[in-house]
């Protein structure tokens, strides 16, 4: 099949989860096109498959806001007809569903169809797409989609509740490459980071309000006043002064190591024992299942998709947003346990592999094979 992909290229999950797709596709032999803005940051390797189309939004002094959807929709057309696309699958649904919709409009009046199938992620429904400046454009691009899927069953009912959709959606989890998290630990790594064999605990998100990451600061506090630790932060974003200045009057500050955006999340992960994710909302916590799978137990709230994939009790802790107490308790349980955290370590890798790429990719593929053209052999 030829697809399109079109997402955003930045370290989000959404960008994150399209590119890995994008890069499995390739690899079973689909021509795969991304269109974005930029490289997307995890197609970092050569396929003759891959393709890479860059959307540019020319500049002119009328416009304060240059029209990106405009310069996305033509962009998609141009791919659609010189590279014969069967379909596009569209990340996010602002905007990138619209665009699509006008892309398909364009090349109907060529004599093309082209389906599009739009993949809901989180955000583009419980926060942006819910704004009323964008939610009627938001509602009828998704209805209009030929098929629409949401990483998370509880995504799928929050959707339903914030849109008035008109048609199925379907779910299909967030993956991982399970082979890829699992790899054995770099012991060099982990004595650099935690010279004194102390627990390496570790959080990775935007840094965004969404990601509580001031509770995180709160729990590693608590941690810290059982047991030595490091707290390994992960990304960056808007939060990260008032973490800081958090981090300094509680005393953590220098156990704490901000390590900015990261590619290689793996070896991180590998050398770490337990990942907090104290959000608001998470329609699935892809960080969290990438960190299941290199054999993290996982300390996150029961907001949003997190009980589908953090099983209570089992691959480490619920609890409610903002209850600090109760994630910091449960998260020192596992680690001045080593039976405990061993037991939880295998179960979380257990419940990642669920999800593994593997298992994962064939249904994309069965949904995409309802779309294409019988006619030609593909
Ligand atoms: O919140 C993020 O980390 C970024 C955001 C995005 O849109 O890129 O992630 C969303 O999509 C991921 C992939 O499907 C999900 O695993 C995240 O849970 C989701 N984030 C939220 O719902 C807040």
């Amino acid at each position: 099949m030829r697809i399109g992909i079109v997402c955003y290229p930045t370290f989000g999950g959404s960008g994150v989860l399209a590119t890995e797709l994008g890069k499995a596709l390739a690899d079973k032999g689909h021509s795969v096109h991304f269109i974005t803005y930029q490289q997307p940051v995890r197609l970092n390797v050569f396929n003759s498959n891959i393709h890479y189309h860059e959307v540019r939004v020319p500049t002119y002094p009328l416009f304060d806001y240059p029209p990106y959807e405009v310069a996305l929709a033509s962009t998609m057309v141009d791919v659609i007809l010189n590279h014969d696309l069967d379909l596009l699958h569209v990340h996010y649904a602002i905007p990138h569903a619209s665009a699509a919709y006008l892309a398909k409009k364009i090349v109907e009046k060529e004599g093309r169809t082209v389906p599009f199938i739009t993949t809901l992620h989180g955000t583009d429904i419980t926060l942006v797409g819910k704004d009323k400046t964008y939610a009627p454009v938001v509602t009828f691009s998704i209805n209009e989609s030929d098929a629409i899927t949401a990483v998370s069953n509880n995504l799928r009912e929050e959707t339903y509740r914030s849109f008035k959709i008109t048609k199925e959606i379907e779910v299909i989890h967030n993956f991982v490459d399970v082979a890829r998290f699992s790899k054995k630990p770099i012991d060099a790594f982990r004595q650099v980071i935690a010279p004194a064999g102390e627990k390496i605990i570790v959080h990775a998100s935007n840094f965004r309000k969404v990601k509580r990451v001031q509770d995180v600061v709160k729990i590693f506090a608590e941690i810290r006043k059982n047991m030595p630790a490091k707290l390994l932060m992960v990304g960056d974003g808007p939060e990260r002064p008032a973490m800081e200045d958090l981090a300094k009057s509680l005393d953590v500050f220098d156990d704490i190591r901000f390590l900015g955006k990261q590619e290689q999340m793996e070896e991180i992960l590998v050398v770490s024992d337990l990942f907090l994710l104290p959000s608001e909302y998470e329609s699935f916590g892809l960080a969290a299942l990438e960190a299941m799978a290199a054999g993290m137990p996982l300390i996150s709230t029961n907001a949003g998709g997190l009980p589908e994939i953090n099983i209570h009790g089992q691959t480490g802790y619920l609890a409610n947003v903002g209850d600090v107490k109760t994630m910091s308790d449960d998260a020192v349980a596992i680690l001045s346990d080593d039976e405990k955290l061993s037991t939880f370590k295998k179960n979380a890798f257990e419940q990642a592999s669920r999800f593994d790429i593997h298992n994962i990719i064939p249904i994309y593929e069965k949904l995409y094979s309802r779309f294409c053209r019988l006619d030609d052999g593909k």
